[in-house]
This record gives C-alpha cells, structure tokens and sequence, in this order.
C-alpha cells in the first residue's frame, strides 16, 4: 500500500460520522474499496488552520503575513499595527466581496444574454415569460402600458446594467426595498451604487494601509452585500426567469437512483442556468436519442447537481443527484457518462476521481478550467455546439463502459419551485394573489414566524444532519421554512418538501399547510435564489401588520453547513437587509472582540440585522424560535408558547409518511 495511502486510511472517520445521506454513505464505502479518495478524506486527513478559522491572520502585504493570538486578541497588533478587529474586518470583507462578486458575476452573465436576445443577435434563447418581464420593469418604475415588449425590455436591460456599472446613486432594485429599511441605509450610507464600484472600493479599502477602523469597514461590507441581494443576485433570479420562466410546483425526484443504469447519464453541475437549458435541448434530440440507441442505451437521462440543479428542478423537475459534497460520490457510481461544469463549488478533486471511474469531466466556461479536466466552451451564441459534444462523449463513454456500476437505489419524490409569485397565488388564489393569508397566519399565531435555511453542505460536519434537524425543529415549532441551493437537496433527500411532511409541523403550521396543500417547507431554488426571499419579505413588510421594515418581521436565517465566501456574502446582506441570521460549522472571528460584538450586537442596534453562530442544530433552532418571539413580542403579537423538540415519535411519523 502506498504510504499516502495508509496515512489516509489512518485517518478515515466512520461512515455514520460523515453524512446522513445514505447514498453517499454507500458510495464513501466503495470508493474506499476502491482506493479513491474524496473530500471527507481529504478533510479528515488536513486539519483546519486555527488561526486561520478564526481569521487571527492578516496577509495582505509582505511585512507577514502577520499571526495574532486568539487567547489574547489585544495582546499584540501587526507589523504595520492593525488590531485584531482592523484584521478581522478586513478579512471578512474581503470575503463578502468574493462572494459578491461570484454572484454579481452570475447575474452579469445572464443579463449579457438578455441584451442579445433582447436586441435579436441570439435566437437561440428567447424570452419565455413576458409577463414577468413586464412585473420587473414595473417594480423599478418603467413605464409598461400601451408599450410594446421590445421597448420595456431594452429599458429594462438599460436600467439593470446599472446594478452593475453606475458609479453614483442607487442600484435599481433599492425601490423594492421597504421605505423604512431604506431609509436605515440612507442614514447610514450603505445603499449600493453598483456592484462594481463597490466590490472595487471593498478591495482598495482593505488593502495595507487604508481603512483601519472595524466599523468603518463592515459599513463597506454591509453596501457591497446589498449590492449583491439586492442588485447581482436579484437580476440573475429575475432574468433567468424572464428567459426560462419563472417556477412553479413541480414534483422532482432527488438522491443518487436518478441515474439509470441502462441510459446515458449526463450530469450538469455548476450554478448559471444556460449551459443546462442548452443541455435539455440537446437530450431531447431526435439525432442524439437515436445514436445513443444504436450504442445500445434505453435513452439520455439528463440530471442536477448543486445550484443550477437546484434551479433546473424548480424549474423543469429535473432529477437532482445531490448537494455539494456528494458531487465526487456520485461519480464512483461508475454509471455517470459525462460530467459537465460551468462555474462555483466545482472541486478540483473532481478531476481526479473522474479519472479513476472514466468519466469523462468537462469544463464548459471560459472563467473554470480545471488541471486535468478536457474544456469545451460554452458559446451563448451557439449553444448546442457545447452541449451537443458533451452528448456525444457521454454516448462513446456509454458504449465503451469497462468497470462495474453500483447505483444507490434510494429515491425521494418532493415538490419544488415556490418562486415568489407562486407563493402569492397559493396563498391569495388567482384573483387576489396576496401575502395577506401568510401575514394574518403569522399574526393569529398559526404560524409562529419564517425561516430561510440556505447555503452548503461542508466536509468539517454530517452532511445533511444539521440542516435536517434544525428544520426539523422549526416546523414542530410552527416555523415555515424557505429553503434554496445545497440545503434544499438535504431537505428533499430527507422527504421534506412534500405536502404530507406537514404531520410533522406543530399544529398551527400543519393546519395551514393542509388547508392550502403546500409542504412546511418551501424549495425556491439555487442560491441567487435568495433574493426570492428578500423579495417575500419586502411583501409582507408592505402587505401590513408585521412592523415597517424587514428587521421588525419574525423572520430569521441560517446556513448551517455553509462553506463558501458566498455564503458569508449572502448573510452579511440577510443582516444588513434585516434578518437575524445564524451560521453553523465555524465563524471566522475571535470571540471577545469589538468586531465580534458589532456583528453580533451593534449592527442590531443601528436598525439592521445580526449575526448568530452555533454549531448544534437544536442550538440554532433556539436561537432562531427566541429571535422570532423577540419580534413577535415587539409587534403585540405573542402570546406564551413552549419551544418543542423533535422526540423519536416524530421521526417514527416521518419514516412512516
Ligand atoms: O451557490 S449552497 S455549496 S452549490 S455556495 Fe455551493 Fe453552497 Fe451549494 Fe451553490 Ni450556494
């Protein structure tokens, strides 16, 4: 045995320690019959930096990098002389910045696509829902009647460029947040201008030498995380729908026994919805079915993974595979034919592992090459050129299969795809789409509150346990939760977001939920996603009687298995916009500090949001049911209520439904 090998197995943690999703469970075993390792191995074997995770570092010039003591913060500053909260903040924003520019980046990407279908150089795409078209522009105040679509469409790409590029007032979507949370922004100088301009002014202020006040800093934070929600994340939502139609419920099936063993099985894994439009186009071809017939195969199975699964699901009802960390598992299946990749959460260990089981891995996206992975570019302008390729390897891939297939046989049907709009039909029915029916359920205390559960999964925790348990909690708890990206495909392997989950919600919850035929908890979508949250909230702070702005809402939010820079991004902007939003895993900070108390205190008392942490599910669930009783107290609305936990009879229930 190699003896990176055996250092490796030294190390290897129990299957049941790892995930509680049973397929990966599976595919963990075979891959270590087969000598291959994955991210649970590599996260076992490398311990996490400790100063590091507790952003104890500073590295931004050649004087360090600079280390701090976490058991005595103010003991020592840089050689420059930050202080532990000058190198705390520069750190965290720095990480919003990346995160927001992931998502900026992304939503850049589908207004490019918007403009030239709008202006007729791509006829490949088309716009598919001009009614949500005409909805945007009237929410940011463009002019729609007696006008044709073509001119509400180029003034509305003219004014969302500005999320983008203005370098002076307010991004477009700033008219959709409510007066009084704007007005708290306003006051403090936080309203984004443009992504671009803010991301830059993020980056030059958290060089050496520049801004060196914690509170200075997090205020640039909080302004390049709206620009974010409310500006990158929030266009490419509403374009996406605009060019692919905006979701409504769909049942989809999830887990690893959506591929099929006997068809060509192509998984899209990445987060920008075009490649896997072009990708449906090319399964469903007449040519492309009938050579993967004659190579002996029943069909083209096209599924998810990750976020643009996630949408595609919300979406289509296209299978989705599984969640961030079980993107290398499902390879070690040996039935998948081709991978293909566009952008964000691809690990690079994919590369890899495709190898060992010959499967083919494609990168498609001119800003993701990947060391040992073959790149076909993705052309808007010709998409099918791409995803036709991908096809057609898939199918050789097919035909010359050599090593064994082990598919996990486990599937979970839900319903998926509660886009803003379709909460708003469900509740108030087609001829008075309203959120009035949530707001009296949430003030006649059938429903307690609302809950966004969003982000990753992470190698450093169970996959899956903490998102489930703590959604778990909520409901039993009356709390109806909205979930999108990774945490949504925890939820549904864990048969959540069906109509029948609702016998495990508390009975105020339970009784809405059956009245209205919906599950207790809510799939929106990929992780820009998120801005379909913020967009319900901006609803129910206008429809009346939860308060004036998003912070008086009993709301609150948690990424419990986060992972990514984007995840910091999205709940900075969650905290600025308002939302009590508690992270698990790890937090990047050290404890008693003045940055510390700011996120966690101080943002709170300037009329924003705050920041939680703790990695216990049943924890954030407590911190999270408190908050929204603080909330609930402040309006007038409370009344004593016991915070109940999820016993084994509960899951009895839920194993039998
Ligand atoms: O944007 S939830 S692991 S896939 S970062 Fe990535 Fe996290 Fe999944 Fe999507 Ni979001």
């Amino acid at each position: 045995m190699p003896e990176d090998k055996k250092i490796i197995e030294s190390k290897l943690l129990s299957v049941k320690d790892i995930t509680i999703c049973d397929a990966t469970a599976q595919m963990i075993t075979k891959a270590r019959r087969d000598g291959v390792e994955l991210c649970f191995d590599r996260a076992a074997s490398m311990k996490p930096c400790p100063i590091g995770a507790e952003s104890a570092c500073c590295k931004h010039c050649s004087m360090g990098p600079c280390r701090m003591n976490s058991k005595d913060p103010y003991g020592k500053v840089g050689v420059c002389g930050a202080t532990i909260d000058t190198i705390m903040a520069r750190n965290f924003g720095r990480m919003v910045a990346a995160g927001t520019s992931a998502h900026t980046d992304h939503g850049m990407a589908m207004l490019d696509l918007f403009r030239e279908v709008v202006n007729g150089r791509n006829t490949d795409y088309t716009i598919k829902d001009p009614q949500k078209l005409l909805d945007v522009a009237a929410s940011i105040d463009i002019p729609v009647e007696g006008r044709s679509l073509q001119d509400v469409a180029n003034d509305l790409y003219a004014e969302l460029e500005r999320t983008y590029t203005q370098v002076n007032g307010e991004i477009p979507f700033a008219k959709r947040v409510p007066p009084k949370t704007l007005e708290t922004w306003r006051k403090l100088g936080i309203v984004p201008r443009g992504a671009m301009r803010e991301i830059m002014e993020m980056m030059h202020r958290t060089a050496i030498g520049v801004d060196q006040h914690y509170e200075n800093i997090t205020k640039q934070a909080c302004r390049t995380a709206l620009a974010d929600g409310w500006g990158g994340s929030m266009v490419s939502t509403e374009i996406s729908d605009i060019l692919y139609g905006t979701p409504s419920p769909v049942v989809a099936d999830v887990y690893m026994d959506v591929l099929k063993e006997k068809q060509v099985n192509i998984i899209i894994h990445g987060h920008e919805p075009n490649l896997f439009e072009s990708m449906i186009a090319s399964v469903n071809s007449p040519t492309l079915i009938a050579a993967a017939k004659a190579a002996g195969a029943e069909g083209i199975n096209l599924v998810g993974m990750c976020c643009s699964g996630a949408e595609m699901m919300a979406r289509h009802g296209i299978p989705h595979a599984g969640n961030f960390t079980s993107t290398e598992a499902i390879l070690v299946t040996g039935a998948v034919d081709a991978m293909g990749v566009d952008i964000q959460c691809i690990k690079q260990g994919l590369a890899k592992v495709a190898e060992c089981y010959k499967t083919p891995l494609f990168t498609t996206n001119t800003r993701c090459h990947i060391e040992g992975a073959e790149h076909i570019e993705f052309d808007d302008h010709n998409p099918a050129a791409c995803t036709d390729e991908i096809v057609i390897r898939a199918i050789t891939r097919f035909k010359n299969r050599s090593l064994p297939i082990e598919i996990p046989r486990i599937v979970n049907t839900g319903v998926h795809g509660f886009s803003y709009e379709y909460i708003n039909y469900m509740l108030g029915g087609s001829f008075r789409g309203s959120y009035t029916p949530l707001n009296e359920n949430i003030i006649n205390g059938r429903i307690r509150g609302v809950a966004g559960v969003v982000g990753c999964t992470n190698p450093r925790v169970k996959q899956d346990y903490v998102h489930v348990e703590l959604v778990r909690e909520l409901i039993k708890n009356d709390v109806l939760v909205l979930l999108t990206g990774c945490a949504q495909i925890a939820l549904a392997k864990a048969s959540l977001c069906t109509p029948e989950a609702a016998c495990l919600a508390g009975p105020g919850l339970s009784e809405v939920c059956e009245t209205v035929g919906m599950p207790p908890v809510l799939g929106l979508g990929s992780c820009v996603d998120n801005s379909r949250i913020l967009t319900a909230a901006s609803e129910m702070v206008r429809t009346g009687g939860l308060g004036n702005s998003i912070a008086d809402l009993p709301v609150a939010g948690a990424a419990p298995e986060w992972m990514s820079e984007k995840a910091i991004a999205i709940g900075q902007y969650f905290v600025a916009s308002g939302v009590y939003t508690v992270f698990g895993v790890t937090f990047p900070l050290v404890d008693n500090t003045k940055f510390k108390k700011l996120l966690f205190e101080g943002l709170e008392q300037q009329g924003l949001g705050k920041w939680g942490y703790a990695s216990d599910p049943h924890e954030i669930a407590r911190l999270m049911i408190a908050h929204i009783d603080k909330k609930r107290k402040a309006l007038g609305i409370d009344k004593t209520r016991e915070r109940i936990l999820v016993d084994m009879a509960d899951r009895r229930t839920l194993d039998a439904a």
